[in-house]
C-alpha cells in the first residue's frame, strides 16, 4: 500500500473514531490531516455528521474546507471562545511519550494554539514518523518575526542548536508564513530534553513558535504499510 493510501486511512479512522456532530473541531495541516479534513467534509455531505465548526490551522487547510463547505470559525468566535472539543492533525516525529515534533509544513504556529485549545488532542501518522529521540532527524522549525532573525538564530546557538532560514522553492528568497513571519529550522547535534528545550525557545524575542509539542499528550494513531492502525494512549 502506498504512503498516501495509509495517510487517507488514518485521517478516516481518526474521525470515524472520534469527530461526533456539533463539535468544536481543529483542522490540522499537511498531506495526513487534509485527509481527515476530507472525511469530516465527506460525512457532513453525507448528513451523517451535522453541526461542526471547524478551526483550520493553515492556508492550506482553510481553503480544503472552503471547497467542502465546511463552516469554519476562528479561535476567536464566540461559538469558539477560545476552547475546542477536538483537535486532529500530522506530526513530522512522535517520540515514545507521545511529544511531537511539528511544522514541517510551516504551520506550527496555529497548529499549537488550536492543538493546547482543544480537550482532546489526536495525532495520525505513519510508523517511520516514531522516533526514539526528538530533533535528531528532523530539525525544530520556529516561527519567527523577520526583524528578529538574527538575534534568533545566535539564541538558538546558545542552546546548542544550528538555526537555517527556510527558503521557498517556487519564489526566491524565505518562505514567508501564513502569518507574515519566517521559518528558522533548528538542528541539534545530539539528543536534548524537549520539554525544557519547548520552554527554553518560547523565550526568545522574536521566536513567536517552536514545533516541540509537549505539553499536550495526544491520542496517536499510527499507521503501517500493509494498512494497520494502531492506537497509542
Ligand atoms: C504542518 O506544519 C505540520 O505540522 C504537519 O502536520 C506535519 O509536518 C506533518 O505533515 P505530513 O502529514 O504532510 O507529513
Amino acid at each position: 500500500m502506498d504512503v498516501t493510501e495509509v495517510k487517507r486511512l488514518l485521517g478516516c479512522a481518526a474521525v470515524d473514531a472520534y469527530v461526533r456532530s456539533g463539535m468544536r473541531l481543529g483542522l490540522g495541516t499537511g498531506s495526513t490531516a487534509i485527509w481527515a479534513v476530507r472525511r469530516v467534509g465527506e460525512l457532513l455531505k453525507q448528513g451523517s455528521l451535522t453541526g461542526i465548526v471547524g478551526v483550520p490551522t493553515s492556508s492550506q487547510t482553510l481553503m480544503e474546507c472552503q471547497a467542502l463547505g465546511i463552516p469554519i470559525r476562528s479561535m476567536n468566535d464566540p461559538d469558539i471562545a477560545g476552547g475546542l472539543d477536538l483537535a486532529i492533525d500530522g506530526a513530522d516525529e512522535v517520540d515514545g511519550e507521545r511529544r511531537c515534533t511539528k511544522g514541517g509544513g510551516g504551520a506550527l504556529l496555529i497548529e499549537k494554539i488550536v492543538a493546547y485549545a482543544a480537550r482532546r488532542f489526536v495525532v495520525i501518522v505513519d510508523r517511520p514518523k516514531l522516533v526514539r529521540d526528538l530533533g535528531l532527524s528532523f530539525a525544530i522549525p520556529t516561527e519567527v518575526l523577520r526583524e528578529a532573525r538574527e538575534p534568533a538564530i545566535r539564541a538558538f546557538a546558545a542552546l546548542g542548536g544550528r538555526g537555517e532560514v527556510r527558503m521557498a522553492v517556487r519564489k526566491m528568497g524565505a518562505v514567508i508564513t501564513d502569518n507574515g513571519n519566517i521559518l528558522i529550522d533548528v538542528k541539534f547535534a545530539g539528543p536534548m530534553d524537549p520539554v525544557q528545550m519547548e520552554k527554553e525557545l518560547s523565550l526568545i524575542p522574536g521566536v513567536l513558535g517552536n514545533g516541540l509539542f509537549t505539553r499536550v499528550r495526544p491520542t496517536v494513531l499510527v499507521g503501517d504499510a500493509g494498512g494497520k492502525i494502531e492506537t497509542l494512549n
